[in-house]
């Protein structure tokens, strides 16, 4: 018996010492999940990243990914990553503000005016000095993701200015800033999550949920939904989590193609949903849903109506994140 052992334990010495480098991956299943539907953008960063991680690791990491909130939604996933029962979640950063408070930055209405500014905000300092609180709660955030712009849509009327939304029941994610940005504006504001909010709708349990042009197609909200107003009141990034529990059993390697591969499903991530955007606007109209922009003015007096709730929510996120990320984007605007 001790031969056997001794005799084994040599041949597996041998073999570490024999091994290439691609031995520094163990062969590994990484679950994925994800709220919405595989033909969503997300399903397009994530075969990006699987084509990297299987080039990197000789095809020893495989990633299986899970739509349409099959393992639970936004939250309750992270919650997994934490306690390291699942390995990575693609997710919006809005849910998770009851884990870390300073992701409240990015539910701030009206913060970003556009894509750029996004993408120089999150690629850049300001996106590492958020992603380096995020180990001390379990989570390693490998990237920043595209969500995108979000918009209203409703059952009820056309919004054209916010004292169309009195009254609306407007689903919101489980998050105070949003409940908050809608309740101020005269909404009667849900929380609920995601995987909830077609049956709401489609009841009449609610009136209203906003979310980004390539989500109200994919997850078919055009079904239930009347009226579409281009709000743009706010992008919420999706963070590619890993759980850390797991993370730290990984080899340098195993690590590096990771972080990697997130960066490269990054890219193509952004790329087909910016690209999908105006595809699947056009796509809920020809649905039939009626969409309408919001005149500049009316458009002006939304976001100085919602100044209030960065007053009333600054010291929950850190008056200092808040600072940051003010100073970031008046950097990147010149002024
Ligand atoms: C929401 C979010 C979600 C996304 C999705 C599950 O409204 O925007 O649609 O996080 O990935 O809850």
């Amino acid at each position: 018996m001790k031969h056997a052992i001794t005799a084994a334990l040599g041949a597996m010495l041998a073999l570490s010492v024999a091994m290439p480098a691609s031995a520094q991956f163990t062969d590994r299943n990484l679950r994925i999940s994800n709220g919405v539907n595989a033909d969503h953008p997300a399903g397009n960063g994530v075969s990006a990243m699987e084509a990297c991680l299987t080039e990197k690791s000789g095809g020893a990491t495989k990633i299986t990914a899970f739509w349409g909130g099959a393992l639970g939604g936004d939250l309750q996933a992270t919650q997994a990553l934490r306690s390291g029962t699942q390995e990575m979640v693609v997710t919006s950063s809005s849910p998770l503000v009851g884990i870390l408070p300073a992701l409240g930055v990015f539910d701030l209405p009206f913060l970003f005016a556009n894509e750029e500014e996004a993408d120089a905000v999150l690629d850049g300092e300001f996106g590492d000095y958020i992603a380096e609180m995020l180990p001390e709660v379990g989570l390693i955030n490998l990237a920043y993701w595209e969500n995108g712009f979000r918009n209203l849509t409703n059952s009820r009327n056309p919004v054209e200015k916010w004292e169309d939304l009195e009254g609306m029941k407007v689903r919101v994610m489980q998050n105070n800033i949003f409940l908050d940005t809608f309740q101020n504006m005269g909404a009667n504001a849900t929380p609920m999550a995601f995987g909830e909010v077609f049956s709401a709708l489609e009841t009449k349990a609610i009136d209203a949920q906003e979310n980004p042009f390539v989500t109200i197609d994919t997850s078919k909200f055009y079904e239930v939904q009347e009226y579409l107003s281009v709000t743009r009141h706010a992008y919420t990034p999706f963070l590619v989590l890993f759980s850390k529990p797991i993370w730290d059993t990984l080899s340098a390697e195993e690590q590096a193609a990771l972080q990697e591969c997130a960066i490269v499903g990054r890219d193509a991530q952004r790329a087909a949903s910016r690209e999908l955007s105006e595809k699947s606007l056009a796509a809920v109209t020809e649905a039939g849903m009626q969409v309408n922009e919001l005149s500049a003015e009316e458009q002006a007096r939304m976001v100085e109506k919602a100044q209030v709730v960065y007053e009333k929510h600054a010291a929950d996120i850190g008056p200092e994140v808040v600072e940051r990320v003010q100073a970031a984007l008046a950097e990147i605007r010149g002024n």
